[in-house]
């Protein structure tokens, strides 16, 4: 079977800017679904780091011996909230609470807080289990994990209908608007996701 990427991740919003920003090293990539992989993952690490690489070896234990496994662990760190809800962003009131009400909720929260503290950022890190190297007498996985973050803010209200999850609150000084109202391109050329992938696109281009 030839070499492809398996992406651990039930979230369609990474998995469509995984693709985009992957599609240059030229290798198929599957998410979990696609992949045939149904694994129920208890994330309980106590950083991103962890928790990327728990879901990695999770799928990696089910995938083929020459697949490359990626997950991603990402989060909202609220620097007014103590990093608020930071590795707890799914679970934050809920996994199946809206994002409506989780972002109104943060809003809230955040009354009255003038904009030199509503600072706030992204942070993603990304689990890589790579198949051992043919040849190597004692086959070994190889994993990695690297961190890519954005800095921002938190805005008075929700915008834009682009991206997922805190998008429409989370907004650039660069930019002047929400993740949510940027294009996909643009987003991914500044994301916490962004610059994690191309920090791990730089490791596989090494390794493999
Ligand atoms: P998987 O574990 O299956 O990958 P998940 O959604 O549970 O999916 P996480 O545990 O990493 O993933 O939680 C990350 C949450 O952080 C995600 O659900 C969003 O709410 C938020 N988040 C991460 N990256 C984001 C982004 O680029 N834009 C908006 N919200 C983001």
């Amino acid at each position: 079977m030839s070499r492809r990427i398996l992406f651990a991740t039930g979230n369609e919003g990474k998995m469509r800017e995984v693709r985009m920003i992957l599609e240059d090293l030229n290798i198929p990539v599957l998410s979990m679904k696609e992949a045939g992989i149904e694994t129920d993952i208890d994330e309980n690490g106590s950083t991103f780091e962890e928790n990327a690489l728990i879901k990695a070896r999770a799928v990696a234990d089910c995938a083929g011996p020459e697949d490359i496994v990626l997950a991603d662990d990402s989060g909202l760190e609220i620097d007014y909230l103590n990093k608020e809800p930071g590795i707890y962003s799914a679970r934050y009131m809920g996994e199946d609470t809206s994002y409506r009400i989780k972002n109104a909720n943060l809003i809230e929260r955040l009354d009255g807080v003038p904009k030199e503290k509503r600072t706030a950022r992204f942070v993603c890190a990304i689990a890589a289990v790579l198949p051992a190297k043919q040849g190597e007498n004692e086959p070994k996985e190889r994993e990695f994990v690297v961190r890519g973050t954005v800095e921002g803010y938190i805005g008075w209200e929700e915008r834009g209908e682009n991206g997922f999850g805190y998008d429409p609150i989370f907004y650039l000084d660069e930019y002047g608007c929400s993740t949510a109202e940027l294009p996909s391109e643009v987003k991914n050329r500044v994301s916490h996701r962004g610059n994690a992938l191309r920090l791990c696109e730089e490791r596989l281009k090494e390794l493999l």
